[in-house]
């Protein structure tokens, strides 16, 4: 185990990780006086190999740059707050939630979040509290973005792809701008490379031109919110000119039919005209993709958030599909889990449940965020109680910002884990003060790579902030308050614990066949058992139970990554492997086996999902514009820049450049109202409004402004920038996965 235990004044390199986005790459810190006095790449880091981009490198200033939460505090009628002890908060917590549970049923009580970009760890023991409470529904803010994508995931081969952008011929990124954003290791050093090799071509669909799309050989500079024609037209393209992969499809699809005549009968120039593209830029661009020998896609927010997007998301799989660019060097693929991301199981589809008042579809498990507001603040006999929230700021983070903090304050309870007063905080019963990713063990589940896939578990880098405790603690607080399990349970793991975890193993695995119901609150009872002999590392004892589980379930890469023996073995050496904290290798695989990763019987795709079909068919009669007379230009509500990372570090300082998070606006609106860069400018839409500075920049087309994520978050040393979803809507969302169009906010420009 890396020697972290002690506070030294001075240390060495020590190994960690960023937490500003899904790539969490390896970081090596030194530390002094709790401060992160100097931060670099960690070569040896077998995602990242060094790499970091600008954002880590004051990671100082999400340590240091804010006050910081160091009691738990209890809010007063008057809107302010007290400080509590420990005690008092747990105990009158768990009184209350026992009597929602038993007053209104377990299911009223809602959890949402467990964790962000760099903290993980602490879902695991949520659930137990889930389960001791009985509580049946959850969301993150995977259910603002990648829900529809799962949902079609889930009915194509109950999997999550990405793909293997290092050696692909054809890139295609859609509403994706990954020199921002990232989101696959090394993007930067990748889409260099991959600019200037004249035999491989990157694709960008994007309205704007993106840092990603200047690099592009092609730009689909799509109008915004059209991705669905022009993806419709590039696949109608592929099928009217016979530029499918024959064997492909009939070796590994079903349903195939009924996708081809969709696309048979599209009019492609008139899909093109809706979209904005020249027909022969999308005839161009599908010759391509269909002739190179390997082709992969990343769709993110750009149209995950706007209109049609889970329609966008199928029409973006059936490309690569349609090519069968699955399961080589350069395509997509599907990948090993160390665990779930949502807890749901594998999968978006079918399932059919609907939460209790809207009756909105639940996608993997998941409430759709917008509906959030809408299951608590009404007068249904169902509607959510109260709200658990840890490590998210959906104050912040969801559209409708007013309309959340109204529903909050209609709970009879909400509590808030996390580091600092967020927005989310101040609206809270109970705010419970957590230590922070680099004070605890902390580790993430955005472990998505293929063949190699790795985990990392991070050690801490200093002792926690006096008052504050590791999510693991504070949920085993709350659950022995609630006492669900008894002592004659856990004695007996205790003695096995103490003698070794193959020993554990045994006794673990047979409690759970004794007593099924542990399994529920699996991560709480390893917590109190394997936990203390694990010393400071205790918070990590849930990731035995899930090693054990990832080694069962993936046996064949698991053992191709080392870990091998019969029996429990391979998840013991797994877990130990890990505790040493760094990034490890947990799977290995090769393309022979990529197919197994399909979760179907048959390990084909299904293609056809008829109600996608249904639109994608109606598309030729339905409106390509959601602007109105009174809101003439579209806002897109949350731009990735160089200096955003959602709202992880509140102190402004962080940022060196776009400090005010400007509005950018197209030369032509920009004369047409009469400002330059550096004025100021009203953004009106239907929901709110806000000032906000402005950045002409020739990247935008005219009718298209955007503004950056992260911004307007309260700071001792000011707000700056606006504040998203003050300006968003609930009701502008997909209508399937209820996902918002955040990238799609019809809006005004006034001047001030
Ligand atoms: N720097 C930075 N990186 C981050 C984050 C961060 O906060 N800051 N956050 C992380 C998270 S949580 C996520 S989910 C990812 C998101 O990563 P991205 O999805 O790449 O981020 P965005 O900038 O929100 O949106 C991508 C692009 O969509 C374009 N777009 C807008 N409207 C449309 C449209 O109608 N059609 C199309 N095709 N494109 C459109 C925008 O111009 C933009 O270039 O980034 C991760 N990485
Ligand atoms: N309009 C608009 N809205 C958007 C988006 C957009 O593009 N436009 N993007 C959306 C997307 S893709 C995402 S992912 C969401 C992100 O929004 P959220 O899911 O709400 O997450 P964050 O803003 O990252 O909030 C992370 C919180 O965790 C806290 N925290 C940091 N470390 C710890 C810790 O160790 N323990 C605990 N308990 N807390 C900690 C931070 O202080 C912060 O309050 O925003 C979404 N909202
Ligand atoms: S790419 Fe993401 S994880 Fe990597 S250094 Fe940048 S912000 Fe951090
Ligand atoms: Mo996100």
């Amino acid at each position: 185990m890396t020697a972290t235990q002690d506070t030294p004044t001075h240390t060495g390199w020590q190994k960690t990780a960023c937490i500003l986005c899904e790539c969490n790459c390896g970081i090596e810190v030194q530390v002094e006086d709790r401060r992160l006095l100097r931060i670099r790449g960690d070569k040896d880091h077998p995602a990242s190999q060094g790499y970091t981009c600008e954002k880590p490198l004051r990671l100082d200033r999400y340590q240091n740059g804010t006050p910081r939460l160091t009691s738990p505090l209890r809010r007063r009628k008057d809107g302010t707050y007290e400080e509590i002890d420990w005690d008092t908060a747990v105990s009158e917590i768990a009184a209350r939630l026992t009597a929602i549970r038993d007053e209104h049923g377990g299911d009223k009580i809602f959890f949402y979040g467990g964790g962000g970009q760099g903290n993980h760890l602490g879902a695991g023991y949520g659930q137990s509290l889930q389960a001791a409470v009985g509580a049946k529904y959850r969301s993150n803010a995977l259910a603002q973005e990648k829900t529809g994508e799962m949902y079609v995931d889930g009915r194509l081969y109950g999997g999550h792809t990405k793909g293997d952008f290092e050696h692909a011929e054809v890139v295609v990124f859609i509403g994706k701008n990954p020199w921002q954003s990232h989101s696959f290791p090394r993007a930067r050093p990748v889409l260099k490379e991959m600019a200037a090799d004249p035999a491989r071509t990157m694709v960008v669909i994007d309205p704007r031109r993106s840092e990603t799309a200047a690099m592009a050989d092609i730009h689909l500079q799509v109008r915004p919110g059209t991705d669905a024609w022009c993806l419709a037209a590039l696949g109608a393209v592929l099928v009217q000119e016979d530029l499918i992969d024959h064997d492909f499809v009939r070796d590994h699809t079903t349903g195939v039919e009924a996708v081809l005549a969709a696309y048979v009968d599209i009019d492609v120039a008139d899909f093109a005209e809706r979209c904005g593209v020249p027909e022969d830029l999308i005839r161009t661009t599908a010759r391509r993709i269909a002739a190179a020998n390997s082709v992969c896609t990343y769709e993110d927010l750009g149209i995950q958030q706007a209109p049609h997007s889970t329609l966008n998301s199928y029409l973006n799989k059936l490309l690569w599909i349609l090519t069968g660019n699955f399961a080589k060097k350069g395509g997509m693929f599907l990948h090993s889990t160390f665990a779930s991301l949502t807890g749901g199981g594998s999968g978006g589809g079918g399932g059919g449940r609907r939460t209790p008042v809207t009756g909105a579809r639940i996608i993997s498990g998941l409430v759709p965020c917008n509906s959030i507001a809408e299951e608590i603040d009404t007068h249904h006999p169902d509607r959510f109680r109260a709200m658990w929230i840890d490590a998210v700021n959906p104050a912040h983070s969801l559209a409708d910002s007013e309309s959340f903090r109204r529903a909050m304050r209609r709970l009879d309870l909400s509590v808030v884990i996390d580091i600092a007063m967020t927005e989310t905080a101040r609206e809270a019963d109970y705010v419970l003060p957590a230590s922070s990713q680099f004070e605890k063990w902390e580790c993430t589940f955005f472990n998505v790579d293929f063949p190699a896939n790795v985990f990392h578990l991070r050690a801490p880098l200093m002792e926690p902030l006096d008052g504050t405790l590791a999510e693991p603690e504070i949920y085993a607080r709350v659950i022995r308050a609630l006492d669900v399990v008894d002592e004659a349970t856990l004695t007996p793991l205790h003695a096995a614990a103490e003698a070794g975890l193959a020993a554990y193993a045994d006794a673990f695995f047979a409690a759970v066949t004794d007593d099924p119901r542990i399994m529920g609150i699996a991560a709480h009872v390893l917590h109190e058992t394997l936990g203390p002999t694990l010393g400071s590392a205790r918070g990590t004892a849930a990731l035995w139970g899930v090693a054990q589980l990832c080694a069962m379930n993936q046996a064949g890469p698991v053992a191709r990554a080392g870990f091998t023996g019969v029996g429990f073995d391979p998840g013991n050496q797994l877990f130990e492997r890990i505790l040493e904290g760094e990034g490890v290798v947990f799977t290995r695989d090769d393309y022979d086996n990529a197919w197994d990763y399909v979760r179907r019987p048959d390990r084909r795709f299904t293609v056809e999902i008829p109600e996608l079909i249904e639109h994608l068919v109606g598309l030729a009669d339905q409106p390509s514009t959601w602007t109105t007379e009174d809101f003439p230009f579209v806002l897109s509500a949350g731009e990735r820049r160089a200096f955003t990372a959602n709202t992880i570090i509140r102190d402004p300082s962080w940022r060196r450049r776009d400090a005010d998070g400007a509005l950018r606006i197209s030369p032509a609106d920009a004369a047409q109202l009469g400002v330059a860069t550096g004025d100021r400018l009203r953004v009106v839409t239907e929901r709110g409004s806000a000032e906000a500075s402005v950045e002409v920049t020739d990247t935008l087309r005219a009718g298209h402004v955007s503004l950056p994520n992260g911004l307007g978050i309260d700071h001792p040393d000011g707000t700056p920038g606006v504040a998203p979803n003050e300006l968003t809507s609930l009701h502008h969302r997909d209508w399937l996965a209820g996902t918002p169009w955040h990238k799609y906010v019809p809006a005004r420009l006034e001047a001030v």
